[in-house]
């Protein structure tokens, strides 16, 4: 390894990466970059090399002000029309508009819509690769995948109308597995692109919220269908409406949350279990140096499910021996990470903005990517090391040569994971002599599913969600934020996630987390029972404490936010604080969110009644009147609303208001001061 593992002082890095970046370049200092070391030291290392990363690509290009307003208009040939907000503000009537007499509002609305449209399909698409595996599957057309949760089968089917019993000679019988399995399987597929009637998930959702989907009008009707009317809304001279918009943006976001990235959990479950809590680590540091490093980074489990198989085969370990290395070292970045995280515990390799990072130790022999959130600067960063990088999926290609494609079929699954190991392991004999592993990583424990927290909660209740309820109306706990999504590179790498989530359970506040947030959670170690002690206002550190589970609770990828939705509703069903989502002292919030897919999840969970707030900025700002109608008018509507707060300080407070205003609502209030103001009291309660 090489000596140097701290980055140098501050200015003298910069220096000496300027010299080496392209004439006239910028580069970032690295502690401006990212609050995390590990982080900082590759950086500092790209630059010592003279290789670019994002995090230099950020100090050079400056992001149009106009198009981060939302409303530079681009949907057809004669623009873009660009609308920018005066800097005086708006006075008297908006009188902006695009060549075509789109408005602002009009403009701000399509591309709001359209980023909806984006992220709905990027999960949903997801979903039915899924489904098309599980079909597959109960069509017993490959080995590799079975069954594993025939429980989590069973508590799906009659969403489908599947039923899961038989009735012979007058006595019921349990119906054969398999038929089930197969029944779903064809039931689910149809939720893309069935002709009539509503999604079959919907009546999930609490009656109430059910009912303000219905008096709305915007109960999703097929997957698909939601997401191509978007398209259609959304051309030049169709709709010119901006609450008309937003409506059908509503419709396939709720299709989304509660339609394709629902399908794709509980299929996930089906097939590759449901998780539970169990242990593992975080950052970059989890590369071992002696061991074939083999990375995987995307979203769908279902190829990542067989590497796991493959590298712990005796064979592929064997192999890996024969060639010098002492073991195989598994890792992910992104959410293909945290799906095998959950299910297997294979360790985190980072977030989002650190996968340029993972192939600068040098260590990476083989980098895997499947769909979704994968740079394309990764080709370029490979082509400065001995690793390899290679796509797996149809749909997801890079132009860079040095790229290997390998098609994964589900058909041939062991195989070509196999295929994809071997590459690996054959390849860490052409190591560069400099590896820079960074030493920095993080002991987490992951895997809370709707499941796993009904029992982790239950206490001496075991399977309800009655505890949690208990100690949100006496106050232990103040309430709940689901805190997710993305790096932002225009942000400091971590710095918003961390602060934010301190600030909530510092104010007893537990946190339910997914995505890059639950990454950044677990590097910084706040997914440990232990955190608690250290990190939590006295309520939530005493509920902790007495279960034995993290303040933060890590509940996957971010499909799997749809388990936020249906924890909500499981608080709901549980009583005493009252009969909607929107009336739980919930919140939601993505510091620094930055994929189309976190808007759709952000309008999701607002159509499903949570106050969410983003921060970075919100493509809304230059359509003052639009973004009223979703920070202020979207309450009265679906009960939950939107809010940007960039500095996650206020941010977090902007959450906690909304906790404490749902809580004078239900009239709880009053036990929380009492546990908060008199100290007697809580040694009272630490007695019981
Ligand atoms: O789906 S949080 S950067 S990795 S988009 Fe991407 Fe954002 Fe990370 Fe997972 Ni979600």
């Amino acid at each position: 390894m090489a000596a140097e593992t701290k980055p140098k002082d501050k200015r003298s890095v910069k220096e000496e990466a300027e010299s080496k970046l392209a004439k006239g370049k910028k580069s970032v200092a690295p502690e401006d970059a990212s609050i995390d070391i590990a982080t900082q030291e590759m950086i500092a290392r790209a630059q010592k090399l003279g290789i670019e990363t994002i995090f230099d690509r950020a100090e050079n290009m400056k992001p149009c002000n106009i198009g981060a307003q939302g409303t530079c208009c681009k949907n057809c040939g004669m623009g873009p029309c660009r609308l920018p907000l005066p800097k005086s503000g708006i006075e008297g009537k908006d009188e902006r508009k695009g060549l075509c007499g789109a408005s602002a509002n009009t403009i701000a609305a399509r591309n709001f819509v359209r980023m909806i449209a984006g992220g709905a399909a990027a999960h949903s698409d997801h979903g039915r690769s899924v489904a098309e595996v599980f079909l597959a599957a109960a069509r017993k057309e490959t080995d590799a995948y079975k069954i594993k949760d025939v429980d989590k089968l069973l508590s799906i089917a009659p969403y489908f109308d599947v039923p899961t019993t038989v009735e012979i000679d007058g006595k019921l019988h349990d119906r054969d597995i398999d038929e089930i399995a197969l029944e779903v399987a064809e039931k689910a597929l149809e939720e893309w692109g069935k002709p009539e009637g509503e999604l079959c998930y919907l009546k999930r959702a609490p009656a109430a919220l059910y009912e303000k989907w219905y008096k709305n009008d915007v109960l999703p009707r097929s997957i698909d269908r939601e997401i191509v009317e978007i398209m259609h809304r959304t051309h030049i001279g169709v709709d010119q409406d901006y609450k008309n918009l937003i409506k059908q943006g509503t419709r396939a976001a709720i299709a989304d949350g509660w339609g394709g990235s629902m399908l794709a959990t509980d299929l996930q479950d089906v097939l590759f279990g449901t998780p539970y809590p169990l242990q593992s680590e975080a950052n970059l540091g989890v590369m071992k140096e002696d061991h074939v490093n083999i990375v995987i980074h995307g979203h769908e489990p279902v190829l990542s499910e067989m590497i796991v198989a493959a590298v712990q085969s005796k064979e592929m370990i064997e192999y890996a021996k024969s060639k010098g290395a002492r073991g195989i070292q598994l890792s992910g970045i992104c959410c293909t990470a945290n799906e095998i995280l959950q299910r297997h515990g294979v360790p985190l390799c980072g977030t989002f903005l650190q996968q340029e990072l993972a192939i600068v130790t040098g260590a990476c022999d083989a980098m895997v990517v499947d769909i979704q959130c994968i740079m394309q600067n990764l080709a370029n960063v490979a082509k400065c090391f001995h690793t390899k990088l290679i796509t797996t999926h149809p749909i997801a290609k890079m132009e860079q040569d040095n790229v290997i494609h390998i098609e994964f079929d589900e058909h041939y699954a062991m195989e070509d994971a196999k295929r994809i190991v071997k590459l690996a392991i054959d390849n860490f004999e052409n190591r560069g002599a400099e590896v820079m592993i960074p030493k920095y990583k993080h002991i987490q424990i992951a895997g809370f599913g709707v499941e796993a927290i009904e029992y982790h909660l239950g206490g001496i209740f075991r399977g309800s969600y009655y505890p949690l309820n208990d100690n949100i109306i006496n106050g232990r706990i103040r309430g709940i934020a689901g805190v997710v999504g993305c790096n932002n590179a225009r942000t400091k790498h971590n710095d918003a996630h961390i602060t934010v989530v301190k600030e909530l359970i510092k104010n007893d506040v537990i946190v339910l987390t997914t995505g890059c947030n639950g990454i950044a959670c677990a590097m910084e170690g706040l997914l440990t029972p232990e955190t608690a002690g250290v990190f939590c206002g006295p309520g939530l550190a005493e509920v902790c404490e007495a279960v034995g589970i993290p303040p933060v609770l890590h509940m996957g990828s971010c499909v799997d936010n749809s388990r936020i939705l249906l924890a909500a509703t499981e608080v709901v069903k549980a009583g005493g604080l009252g009969n909607d989502i929107s009336d739980l002292p919930v919140a939601g919030s993505a510091p620094e969110w930055m994929s189309e897919k976190a808007i759709s999840i952000g309008h999701y969970f607002v159509a499903s009644g949570v106050y969410t707030v983003f921060g970075v900025t919100l493509p809304v700002s230059g359509a003052p009147e639009f973004q009223e109608y979703l920070f202020e008018e979207f309450e009265k509507l679906y009960g939950g609303m939107w809010d940007l707060e960039p500095d996650p300080i206020k941010h977090a407070h902007k959450l906690i208001a909304h906790i404490d205003k749902k809580r004078h609502a239900l009239g709880i209030d009053r036990a929380r001061e009492r546990i908060l103001v008199d100290m007697a009291a809580r040694r009272e309660l630490e007695a019981i």
